[in-house]
């Protein structure tokens, strides 16, 4: 079995390849771990290209596009390899319908990313008192994860939260210093400017950072998806209000068990959702909230 994820080099993957280990040992499977540096398909289709040549039973892989991915995966299913999607989708995420032009993947294995949005919007929403505009830090339109994170916000602030205004997002690339510029930008457009979500890793810590560039710590709101290590001093420091962790060790261990269910005979949902936990300093010292923090 192969991972393919976003990058190699994310705490989020690094963790979810730790789940799926778990799962391969378990199992006595083999499991393969290979990836690009950046999320980015055009350098995750050669190492997908790679992985297909390598002729693996099944791959698990977080698709870095929408629609970019849906040939490049097209041929792997064609050469008679499973194909699951872990973290992000191809299409429109509903496999197996008979329907879709994208709809060949067995499974998605993954957090309800539109529901992670809508906590993010309830958190910053009291976090600012019901009051002011706020901006997502995003990576780039066409990941389902993170348009679904920003649909959700959006969807919340809109229906219960009147109060709030939700300026133009800001797309960094998956680039934490960009993501810290844009914060120093929006903010010299925007003085009353009351928080932001950083809909990913990367986006969080950059406008974290830029947050504390601009000697704001505390008077914008940070609310942040994933949990790397450093979320642990920047939620005690007052810099990250609420952390919104996903549970990447889950749907490793659920992708690899669901792939080896698949390949013995063995009927598998289309999808499968993990959790969430939601980190803030009332309860970031508690291990059974520590535990979801990422490994890197
Ligand atoms: O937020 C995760 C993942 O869910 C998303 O698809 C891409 O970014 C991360 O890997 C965090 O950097």
């Amino acid at each position: 079995i192969a991972l393919v994820p976003g990058l190699t080099t994310d705490a989020f993957y690094i963790t979810m390849n730790r789940g799926a280990q778990a799962a391969a040992d378990a199992l006595g499977v083999e499991l393969v771990f290979q990836g690009a540096p950046d999320f980015n398909p055009v350098l995750q289709v050669p190492v997908l290209d790679a992985v297909i040549a390598r002729g693996p039973d099944a791959i698990l892989i977080a698709p870095t596009d929408k629609t970019q991915l849906v040939e490049p995966l097209r041929k792997a299913h064609d050469a008679g390899i499973s194909v699951l999607t872990v973290d992000t989708f191809i299409g429109s995420g509903v496999y197996q319908t008979g329907a879709g032009e994208a709809d060949f993947p067995l499974s998605y294995i993954a957090s309800d990313n539109v529901l992670g949005g809508r906590m993010a919007a309830r958190a910053l929403a009291e976090a600012i008192g019901g009051e002011g505009p706020v901006y997502v830090s995003n990576v780039k339109p066409g990941i389902s994860t993170t348009d679904q994170r920003e649909e959700g916000f959006k969807l919340e602030m809109a229906e219960n939260f009147p109060g709030v205004t939700v300026l133009e997002t800001q797309f960094n690339d998956n680039d934490a210093n960009k993501a810290a510029t844009q914060l120093q930008g929006v903010l010299a457009r925007e003085p009353g400017l009351k928080g932001v979500f950083g809909a990913n890793l990367f986006s969080a810590l950059g406008a974290g950072t830029g947050v504390q560039q601009a000697g704001q710590t505390g008077v914008v709101k940070v609310v942040a998806f994933d949990a790397p290590t450093s979320i642990v001093d920047n939620i005690k420091t007052g810099l990250v209000d609420v952390a919104i962790a996903q549970h990447p060790a889950e749907i490793g261990y659920y992708g690899v068990v669901s792939a080896y269910a698949y390949l013995t005979g063995n009927s598998i949902p289309v999808a499968i959702g993990t959790g969430f936990t939601v980190m803030d300093s009332s309860n970031i010292d508690d291990p059974e909230v520590a535990k979801y923090i990422y490994s890197d």
